[in-house]
C-alpha cells in the first residue's frame, strides 16, 4: 500500500446486485489497488478480476461528468452542459405538466439489474408521484423466480449447503463459470468435498464438463423434464413422504398431473432418452438434500417459463430439499433491519392507480394482482419489514409500455425515466424500442457513461458509481436473506472543475423534492438512509455514524430457520409449501405446473431452422457494460456466435468469419466460433454488444444496429409467457437463420 493511501471499505457493483465486500486504496481522489475484503461474508469466492480494474473504470473519459441537455435533434449528438439545478427543475416541470395533462400513469421508469443500488427510491418516487408504471429487466430476470418462491414457499430460498448433510449441488440452466463467481466457487467446493454434482443445460459448458451428471435437454423444455422426473419419483415412491405429508398441500393433485408425463412422452419433448430420464430421476431423488442454483434460462423460455420454474422448485421440494438443513431454506430479512419494501411507501399508490398498471390485466402474476396477495401474507408474518419489494415482484409489462408509447393504447405514455438500465441493448425488439423511446415527449437517462439510450435522450445525466456512494448489495437490501453488509464511499462524486455526479438515491430524492414530495424524503444523503435502516444494529453496537459501523464490522448475518412448513409458519395462505398454489388459482392461473406444447408455423420452421440460445454470459462483460475500457475489451474484443462444426461446414462458415443471424424482424452479425458442445441445430449468441468507439450520432448510435442480438429478438406480448409476461431470449420461440456475411 502506498504511504499516503487510505483504505475504504466499499461494495463492488460490477455485476448483478450481489455487492461483494472490497477494500479500495484511495490516494487523493484516485482509486488505487482494490482487493476483496475477506472478513465480509459476501465476496465472490473465486478470483473475479473485475474489481481490480476499478481504477480504469472510475477515471475513464467516456464517463458522464455533468448533466447534458440535448441541443439538436434527438440522436444528433449535440449537447449543452447544464447545472443539476437546471436539469432537475426542467425535468420536474415537464413531469408535472405531463401528469396534469395525461395523468401520472403517463410517466414510466425503466430499470435493469439494480445497479444504482436505489431501486427502492425509484419505487418511492413513483408511488408518491402516482404512477404504477415501473418496468424493466425484473420481468425476465429474478422476478419470476422470486414470485414463484413467494407464492409457493412464502419467501426466497437460500442455500444452507453443508458438508456431510448436503448430498449434491445442481446447476439448473446456470452457467456459474461465466456468470456467477460465487456459485462457481460453491460448485467446485461441493465437488471437492465429495458431493455429487448435476448440470441441466443444452450445452456442454464448463460446469457440464465437470459434473457427475449432465442432463442435455432441448431448449425450453425444463418444465416437461421436471414433470417427467416427478412422474418417476412419485410412481417409484422415491419422494420424501414425511415432508410431503406434513409440510405441503396439493400433492395428490400433483400425482395426477404428472401421470401423463411418462418417460416416453417426456423423451419426445426434451430429446433426452426415456431410459436416461428414469436414471436421472433416480439419481436426483437418491442424492438429497441438494443445493440448487436455477439460472435465468427458464425465465427466458416463454411460454413455459413459470411452468418450468414452478415444476423445478416443486421437484426440489418433494424430494425433501426445501425448508430442511442442507437444502434451500425459506428466508426473510435480518431482524431489526428496515428492508426495501418498508422504504417504498407502497400504501401511497391508490388502488385506482394500481389498476392502471400496464399489462397487469393480462400478466397478473408479477404485477399488482399477484403481488397484493403475496404482500398480504408477508405482512402477516413480518409486518412492515417484509421482503416483498415491488421493484422486484410487481412490474408494469415493458412490451406493453413500449407499445403504449407508440400507440397511446390503452393510454398514452409520454415520459420515460431510464436509470441503471440500457433498454436499447438489453430489451427485446430493439427497433420497436428505438421507435417507442423516440415517440416520448420526455426521455431522461441517468447513467455512468454515454450509451445508445443516453444518446437519444433529452437529458443525459451523470450517475455516481459504486465507488462514489455507500451501498449494500440488493439481496441484503431487499431483505430476502437475513444478512446485511454495507460499504462506504471510496471517492467523491463531485470534484469542482472535474465532474459533478449524483447517486441514484439523490436523483430520485431531488426530483421528488421538486414535485411536492418534500415531507417524504427526510434523509438528505445516502449515508443517512443507511443510518436510518441500520439504526437497531447500530444502537446494539454503540455506533453513531455509518462510518463507525463500516469501519468496525460492516455486516451482520443469521441463518433462516428450517422446518417452518411443518409448523404451518410459512408466509403462504396455508402456511405450508403450496404445490397447489392458491395464489395462482386466485388470479386465474393453473395452480399446478404443466407443459404447453409450442407450435411454430410451418413456413417459419422451414425458413428459420436454428434455435438461438441468446445472451449466454461471458466474462469480463456485464450485459452492455465495460466495452469502452481497454483492459476489459482486450479480453474479448468481438461479439461471438458459437456454431456447431457440422453446421458451419454445411454453410461454408469458417472459424472467425462474420456471420449474420437473421429472424423475420432483423439481423445482427457476430464472429463465428466453431464448437461441438451442443446440437447442430442450435447456435449460441452474445447479447448487448455495441461499439463505444463508433460514431455516437444517428443512425450509428455507437454501432447499435450491427451486432446487438436484440435487433433479432421479438417481444410481441403474444410471444410472452402467459403468466409472467416474460419475453423470450431462449427456448423454442427463438427461431433464426444464419449465413456468412460477405
Ligand atoms: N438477448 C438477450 N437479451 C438479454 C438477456 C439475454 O440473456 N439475452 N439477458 C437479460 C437480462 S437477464 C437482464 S438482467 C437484462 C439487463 O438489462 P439492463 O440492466 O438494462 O442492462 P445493462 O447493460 O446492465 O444496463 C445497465 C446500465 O446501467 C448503467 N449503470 C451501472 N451502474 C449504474 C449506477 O450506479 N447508476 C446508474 N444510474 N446507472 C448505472 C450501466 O452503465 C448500463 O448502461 O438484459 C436482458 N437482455
Ligand atoms: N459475466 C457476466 N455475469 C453475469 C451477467 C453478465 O452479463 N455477465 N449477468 C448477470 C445476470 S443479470 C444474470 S440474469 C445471470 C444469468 O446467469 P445464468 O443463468 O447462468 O446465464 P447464462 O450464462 O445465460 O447461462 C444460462 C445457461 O443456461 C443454458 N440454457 C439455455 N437454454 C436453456 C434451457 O432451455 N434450459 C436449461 N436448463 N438451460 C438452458 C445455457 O446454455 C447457459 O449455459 O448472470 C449474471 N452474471
Ligand atoms: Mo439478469
Amino acid at each position: 500500500m502506498k504511504k499516503d493511501a487510505t483504505v475504504k471499505y466499499s461494495t463492488c457493483y460490477f455485476c448483478t446486485s450481489k455487492g461483494c465486500g472490497v477494500k479500495v486504496e484511495v490516494e487523493g481522489n484516485k482509486v488505487g489497488k482494490v482487493t476483496f475484503d475477506t472478513d465480509a461474508p459476501v465476496i465472490p469466492g473465486v478470483f473475479c478480476k473485475r474489481p481490480t480494474l476499478a481504477g480504469d473504470y472510475q477515471h475513464h473519459p467516456f464517463r458522464l461528468k455533468y448533466p447534458m441537455k440535448r441541443k439538436g435533434e434527438r440522436g444528433a449528438n449535440q449537447w449543452k452542459q447544464i447545472s443539476w439545478e437546471q436539469a432537475l427543475d426542467e425535468i420536474a416541470e415537464k413531469l408535472a405538466n405531463i401528469r396534469e395533462q395525461y395523468g401520472a400513469e403517463a410517466v414510466a421508469t425503466s430499470s435493469g439489474t439494480g445497479r444504482g443500488a436505489a431501486d427502492f427510491a425509484k419505487s418511492r418516487f413513483m408511488n408518491l408521484f402516482g404512477s404504477p408504471n415501473r418496468f424493466g429487466a425484473v420481468t425476465i430476470c429474478y422476478g419470476p423466480r422470486s414470485m414463484v418462491w413467494n407464492s409457493t414457499f412464502g419467501g426466497a430460498l437460500v442455500s444452507s449447503r453443508k458438508q456431510g448433510v448436503t448430498k449434491m449441488m445442481v446447476l439448473w440452466g446456470r452457467n456459474a463459470h461465466e456468470g456467477g463467481p460465487g456459485s462457481w466457487h460453491s460448485f467446485l467446493e461441493a465437488k471437492r468435498s465429495g458431493m455429487r454434482t448435476m448440470v441441466v443445460d443444452p450445452r456442454h459448458n464448463e460446469p457440464a464438463r465437470q459434473a457427475d451428471c449432465w442432463v442435455q435437454l432441448h431448449p425450453g423444455t425444463d418444465a416437461a423434464l421436471a414433470l417427467g422426473m416427478m412422474h418417476v419419483i412419485i410412481n417409484e415412491e422415491l419422494y420424501d413422504k414425511k415432508f410431503v405429508e406434513e409440510s405441503t398441500i396439493g400433492f395428490e393433485e400433483l400425482r395426477k398431473r404428472v401421470q401423463s408425463f411418462t418417460p416416453e412422452r417426456t423423451a419426445e419433448i426434451t430429446k433426452i432418452s426415456a431410459y436416461k430420464i428414469v436414471e436421472i430421476a433416480r439419481f436426483f431423488a437418491n442424492n438429497q438434500p441438494c443445493d440448487m442454483v436455477i439460472g435465468e434460462a427458464a425465465e427466458h423460455s416463454s411460454p413455459n417459463s413459470i411452468n418450468a420454474i414452478r415444476a423445478i422448485n416443486i421437484l426440489r421440494a418433494i424430494v425433501g430439499s426445501v425448508d430442511v438443513e442442507g437444502g434451500g431454506l425459506v428466508a426473510g430479512p435480518y431482524p431489526g433491519f428496515i428492508p426495501d419494501a418498508a422504504m417504498e411507501l407502497n400504501h401511497m399508490l391508490s388502488p385506482e392507480q394500481r389498476r392502471k398498471q400496464l399489462g397487469a390485466d393480462r400478466f397478473r402474476f408479477l404485477s399488482y394482482p399477484g403481488w397484493e396477495l403475496v404482500e398480504e401474507q408477508f405482512r402477516k408474518k413480518w409486518g412492515e419489514n417484509h421482503p416483498g419489494a415491488v421493484y422486484l415482484n410487481c412490474m408494469a409489462h415493458a412490451p406493453t409500455a413500449f407499445r403504449a408509447m407508440l400507440e397511446s393504447d390503452p393510454y398514452p405514455v409520454k415520459a420515460l425515466l431510464v436509470s441503471a438500465s440500457n433498454p436499447l441493448l438489453s430489451h427485446g425488439n430493439t427497433k420497436l424500442v428505438h421507435k417507442a423511446l423516440k415517440a416520448t415527449e420526455l426521455l431522461v437517462t441517468l447513467d455512468i457513461t454515454w450509451t445508445p439510450t443516453a444518446q437519444i435522450s433529452d437529458y443525459a445525466l451523470p450517475a455516481a458509481c459504486w465507488l462514489e456512494r455507500p451501498d449494500m448489495g440488493n439481496f441484503a437490501s431487499i431483505g430476502a436473506y437475513p444478512l446485511v453488509q454495507v460499504g462506504e464511499t471510496a471517492v467523491p462524486a463531485k470534484i469542482p472543475g472535474e465532474y459533478e455526479r449524483l447517486n441514484d438515491y439523490e436523483f430520485w430524492r431531488e426530483l421528488g423534492m421538486r414535485l411536492g414530495q418534500e415531507d417524504y424524503w427526510p434523509w438528505k444523503t445516502f449515508e443517512e438512509v443507511w443510518e436510518y435502516r441500520l439504526q437497531d444494529l447500530m444502537k446494539e453496537r454503540g455506533h453513531e455514524t455509518l462510518e463507525e459501523f463500516v469501519q468496525d464490522k460492516r455486516w451482520a448475518k443469521a441463518m433462516p430457520e428450517s422446518n417452518q412448513a411443518r409448523q404451518g409458519k410459512l408466509a403462504t395462505p396455508s402456511g405450508k409449501v403450496e404445490i397447489y398454489s392458491s395464489i395462482m388459482e386466485k388470479i386465474g392461473y393453473d395452480p399446478l405446473p404443466d407443459y404447453q406444447e409450442v407450435v411454430i408455423p410451418e413456413d417459419i420452421q422451414r425458413k428459420y431452422k436454428f434455435l438461438n440460445i441468446s445472451g449466454c454470459r461471458v466474462r469480463p462483460y456485464h450485459h452492455s457494460e465495460f466495452r469502452h475500457i481497454d483492459s476489459f475489451r482486450k479480453q474479448l474484443p468481438d461479439p461471438i456466435v458459437t456454431i456447431h462444426v457440422d453446421t458451419a461446414l454445411r454453410k461454408g462458415i469458417a472459424d472467425g468469419d462474420w456471420v449474420y443471424i437473421e429472424t423475420p424482424i432483423g439481423r445482427a452479425k457476430q464472429r463465428a466460433r466453431l464448437s461441438t458442445d451442443f446440437n447442430p441445430k442450435y447456435i449460441v449468441t452474445q447479447h448487448a454488444w455495441w461499439f463505444p468507439e463508433k460514431p455516437a450520432e444517428e443512425p450509428s448510435l455507437y454501432g447499435l444496429w450491427e451486432s446487438n442480438i436484440n435487433v433479432t429478438t421479438d417481444d410481441d406480448p403474444d410471444l410472452c409467457d402467459p403468466i409472467s409476461g416474460a419475453w423470450p431470449f431462449k427456448g423454442q420461440y427463438m427461431r433464426c437463420n444464419i449465413y456468412k456475411a460477405e
